[in-house]
């Protein structure tokens, strides 16, 4: 084919796709099958992939994201965008209306649309081009999101006239795609969002845009701000156009005569907001004759020609009946309540955080009560207060469980702290997050152990403990089969375990994760204690005795030795190898490292250099960088270089690995 008839495909291409784009997106009426539109698609990437001069801006494949963006422009809007004032109450709304009338002086239309919870952004086009889409921002300057925005399906890229304008609308995401959203968000233990806004401004604020274009975003183009050469009489009138040209508007739009039946229409969406596949948090009422407007104009925030009437939070009436008890991944007990079943704006509620022991208190919610709930942030569901004219002395108070639910370990709440957490490090629901700091550098410091593989080894069930770590190598051919693992991260993986097993005590004693002790705590503790086993039945007085270790720290340390899982799990570890002595005994009983300077020079096949300085420095030596008289020995590696000519020189001893190890009984 010539390059003529080339772009005579890629422009039928185009017109396709985005026809069938309008009808699925704007409509909802797909005219083919998503397997059928896949392969117009298809076509259309490799046209423009083998002939990169056939790429336009506004084709449907620059919607799929991949720009990474350094960060967002600023952009200066045409037009200020005012905001809108509000109204509460039926009264409010009459006063709204008295004012309007007061000003046009005569009979007035009134359109009454949904106002969508969402993000405000502005759309420029050009002779039908979309060229620019910016945030609201502060009305006067918002930022360019014109990347984010082509990846929404229901914005057109390109309209049905060559037109220069300048729209306004609300991206939203509908409940459904927000709830399935974070549900994927759960599981890869990422942050929640707490409503379908937060969800849409995040996404539409993400500098890779194929993070955006993964996201299920949606429009409804609320007003028609600026354009060349057409004049309107009416809103609606505006909006029929818009429609025309491929934007999508909303459905729910209603022109109306009165306050009263504003009022109506108010208390009608109230009622079935809920029944809405988006969230609204209230409507908007708009003068619809443009040239009563005109006259009406504006105050230096808002139209006077429109308002906005926000609902009232909806609440209702149910009874608590139980507070049920649920560990998070951290190990944080959350509790819950347990409620008789009631239709709360729109959606069936039955249940509603309580998020921790002093809410409760503070409320003072009890199984039995009658309790009124809202939607917080029109989504979660919450208790706003218990209704006391309804106790008659059956309600029970609440007590946080003293064992965990999932494990039947003991539970603490630490002073300053709100949550209660369960101690037991092996507990299924905080597994995860205590095998991530096992491993972590600052504890057992085993590298190439992200928290994918970590996950991907659990669910496997490879790993059900940490000491299971240490038993990854019997399962080196497994291991080589999963996918993105080959031979060699395999090999480096099972290496960086085995040279973990000989850190010195301090760092499993971090790495164990007990409440308050951190890795100084844990150096106090490793240079105070033989092995690890005597702190298992180390009493108060014992702990407390040692400089720099606290009541909370001690009583901590206790609660965690007294759980019958944590000292299997360390039973189990020094079965493995791992190293579980102190350095105490050690400094006595070693003399080839006691007092002794070292220095490190080449490469060692079993350490760190880092470790190998640990080990020295557990047993009462000293590494320094440069080799002088005062060097005892230098230990070298493979490769060692100019360190050990100048041992040789000096006539300082020099020892390899092996020697070391030896020495140090490892
Ligand atoms: C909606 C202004 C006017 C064009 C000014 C009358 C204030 C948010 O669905 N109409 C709607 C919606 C919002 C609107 C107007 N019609 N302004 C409208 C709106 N159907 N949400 N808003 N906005 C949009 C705002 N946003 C953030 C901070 C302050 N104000």
């Amino acid at each position: 084919m010539g390059i003529d008839k080339l772009e005579k495909r890629a422009d039928e291409l185009i017109k396709l796709i985005n026809r069938h784009n309008y009808n699925y997106y704007v409509l909802d009426k797909p005219e083919i099958s998503d397997y059928e539109y896949d392969l117009l698609m298809k076509e259309l990437i490799e046209l423009e992939n083998t002939f990169p001069a056939l790429k336009r801006a506004d084709s449907p494949t620059q919607r799929v994201g991949g720009e990474v963006l350094k960060g967002f422009a600023e952009v200066v809007h045409k037009t200020p965008k005012l905001s809108l004032s509000n109204v509460f109450d039926e009264n409010d709304i009459r006063d709204f209306d008295y004012r309007v009338r007061k000003a046009v002086g005569g009979d007035v239309e009134y359109v009454v649309e949904l106002k969508i919870d969402g993000l405000t952004v502005v759309l420029n086009y050009e002779e039908g081009r979309f060229v620019l889409g910016a945030t609201r921002g502060d009305g006067i300057k918002g930022e360019d999101i014109t990347s984010n925005l082509k990846t929404v399906k229901s914005i057109p890229l390109l309209l049905e006239e060559e037109v220069d304008l300048e729209v306004r609308g609300e991206v939203f995401m509908s409940k459904k795609a927000f709830e399935e959203l974070n549900a994927r968000r759960e599981e890869q233990e990422e942050p929640l969002f707490a409503n379908p806004r937060n969800a849409s401004a995040g996404s539409l604020r993400q500098l890779d845009t194929k993070v955006t274009a993964g996201r299920p975003l949606d429009i409804f183009i609320f007003n028609l701000e600026s354009i060349e050469g057409k004049n309107f009489d009416t809103h609606v009138e505006t909006l029929e156009y818009l429609k025309e040209l491929g934007f999508k508007v909303s459905p729910f739009i209603s022109v109306h005569k009165s306050s009263e039946e504003i009022i109506e229409k108010c208390k009608y969406w109230a009622d079935k907001r809920g029944e809405l596949p988006f969230v609204i948090d209230g409507l908007v009422i708009k003068v619809n004759n443009l040239r009563q407007r005109e006259a009406m104009g504006y105050t230096t925030k808002n139209p006077r020609w429109a308002t906005a009437y926000k609902f009232p939070p909806e609440t209702k009436k149910t009874k608590v009946k139980d507070i049920i008890v649920q560990v998070g991944r951290t190990g944080a007990i959350t509790p819950t309540a347990e409620l008789e079943p009631v239709r709360l704006a729109g959606s069936v509620i039955s249940r509603a955080t309580l998020h921790n022991e002093d809410y409760i208190k503070e409320k003072d919610i009890r199984v039995g009560d009658t309790v009124l709930i809202k939607k917080a942030g029109d989504v979660i569901p919450e208790v706003v207060e218990v209704v006391r004219e309804d106790r008659d002395g059956s309600q029970q108070p609440f007590e946080m469980p003293k064992k965990c639910p999932v494990c039947q370990s003991d539970t603490i709440r630490e002073q300053g702290e709100a949550v209660t957490k369960c101690t037991n490090i092996s507990c299924p629901a905080q597994l995860k997050r205590a095998l991530f700091h096992f491993v972590s550098r600052d504890a057992m410091n085993i590298e190439g152990f992200g928290p994918q593989i970590m996950s991907l080894l659990m669910d496997k069930d490879f790993i059900r403990d940490a000491a299971d770590i240490y038993l990854l190598k019997n399962h080196r051919d497994e291991l080589v089969e999963i996918e993105r693992m080959g031979e060699k991260s395999v090999q480096n993986l099972l290496d960086a375990i085995e040279a973990s097993k000989v850190n010195p005590l301090n760092r499993l004693i971090y790495a164990l994760g007990i409440r308050m002790i951190g890795q100084r705590a844990s150096q106090v503790l490793a240079n105070e204690f033989e092995d690890i086993e005597a702190m298992f039945d180390a009493d108060y007085e014992r702990l407390t005795g040692i400089s720099e270790i606290g009541d909370k720290m001690a009583e901590s340390i206790i609660t965690f030795f007294k759980q019958e899982q944590n000292i299997r799990l360390i039973r189990k570890l020094q079965e493995c190898g791992v190293n579980t002595k102190g350095s105490k005994k050690e400094i006595k009983e070693n003399e080839h490292f006691k007092g002794k300077t070292f220095v490190l020079t080449g490469g060692l096949a079993n350490f760190t250099r880092e470790q190998a300085k640990e080990i020295i420095e557990s047993f009462g030596g000293k590494v320094s960088g440069s080799v002088s008289n005062k060097t005892d020995y230098v230990l070298a590696g493979e490769n060692a270089g100019s360190k050990l000519d100048k041992a040789n020189e000096l006539n300082v001893a020099v020892i390899d690995e092996d020697t070391f190890r030896s020495w140090a009984e490892i």
